[in-house]
């Protein structure tokens, strides 16, 4: 039995969060699939009970151990592994800091954005949409800004950090309806740093799912 199981599926990038830092750290670890398309199984009262009752993946079971929220999991992983951990306590506020922006502002708006777009059936609103496209841009907006000054967003080194905020921009840009990689240069150039680590994988080669069934 492997050391830790993730509850997860394909196309979240809130699970890829928690499946690449069980990557790179070179943990023993399993997926676990959660059926979210066909079956909604998020939306059971089984699921709720038993495994989340915030009804979401990722989940990280380590023995008797059950965690979700996936900078929960980041900040766990780095704190047993000792990999991409904030150190000293600005640091590690500073990474709580960009973590909640992260879920609130950037992948939060992503996530939304690509299934409505993309994954939902009928698709979402166009207003809702075009409501999202904008705050989106702002954000990535700033991350650009932010990655022109450093190699990683808390300096010179990757961290869980990192970790949370490529959640969804390594899906294929078709998925998104715009290009991340051609309109945010520095983006883009960390998005292969990224890559370039020891264990990055892409989502649908980490985690079980795609492509949906027709
Ligand atoms: N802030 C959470 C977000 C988790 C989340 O929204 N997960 C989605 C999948 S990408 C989910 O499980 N949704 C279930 C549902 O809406 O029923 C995290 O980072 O773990």
């Amino acid at each position: 039995m492997p050391a830790y199981q993730l509850y997860c599926f394909a196309q979240s990038g809130n699970a890829y969060r928690a499946a690449l830092m069980l990557n790179l750290i070179g943990a023993d670890w399993k997926p676990v699939f959660v059926d979210f398309f066909k079956g909604g199984e998020t939306r059971t009262p089984k699921y709720r009970a038993e495994v989340n009752e915030m009804g979401e993946v990722p989940v990280l079971v380590d023995g008797a151990k059950k965690l979700s929220q996936s900078g929960v999991i980041l900040n766990y992983l780095s704190e047993k592994s000792g990999k991409f951990r904030p150190e000293g306590e600005d640091e590690k506020l500073e990474a709580l800091r960009w973590i909640i922006w992260d879920n609130q502002k950037v992948n939060g708006f992503l996530g939304p954005y690509r299934f409505l777009k993309t994954l939902s059936k009928p698709p979402g609103d166009p207003a809702v949409l075009t409501f999202l496209k904008g705050r989106i841009d702002n954000n990535l907006g700033i991350l650009d800004k932010r990655l022109s000054e450093r190699p990683f967003v808390l300096g010179a080194r990757p961290t869980i950090v990192d970790i949370s905020l490529v959640a969804y921009p390594y899906y294929p840009a078709e998925e998104f309806g715009f290009d991340i990689p051609g309109t945010y240069k520095n983006i883009a150039a960390w998005l292969e740093r990224m890559k370039a680590l020891p264990g990055w994988k892409h989502p649908y080669d980490l985690m079980p799912g795609h492509p949906l069934p027709a």
